[in-house]
């Protein structure tokens, strides 16, 4: 929890500090950068390895390589989000506060997610 409450300061100040890059450079058009991106997910610790992302906040079933894989996980909404042990939101759920990375997920469920969803508890 404190990792994740550190890293969260760290986010925080680097959005200030792009808000204020943001007013020198105002003509340059908003770029697509990795934080346009609502919730992440990391195959390794410290927000490493293989990546899976979306810019809505809901995915029923993680495809690919990186299902059964997150270890780490990062969430830019203004939502809790929870992750999911299965596809269609099911079994054990691992629960996120709004705009938390978290550098390792609980064991219980580490490689383990395979859907996620705003969820308030
Ligand atoms: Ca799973």
């Amino acid at each position: 929890m404190s990792t994740a409450r550190r890293r969260t300061a760290l986010v925080g100040a680097a959005c200030a500090l792009a808000s204020t890059a943001g007013l020198v450079a105002s003509a340059a058009p908003a770029a697509a950068a990795p934080s346009s991106l609502l919730v992440t997910g990391y195959a390794n610790p410290n927000f490493s390895g293989g990546q899976f992302g979306t810019t809505g906040p809901a995915v029923a079933s993680i495809s690919g390589t990186l299902n059964d894989s997150f270890s780490s996980v990062g969430n830019n909404s203004a939502y809790g989000i929870c992750f999911y042990e299965h596809a269609n939101y099911g079994g054990l759920k691992f629960r996120i506060g709004p705009g938390e990375w978290w550098a390792t997920v609980p064991s219980w469920i580490d490689d383990k997610i395979s859907s996620y969803a705003p969820c308030n508890g």
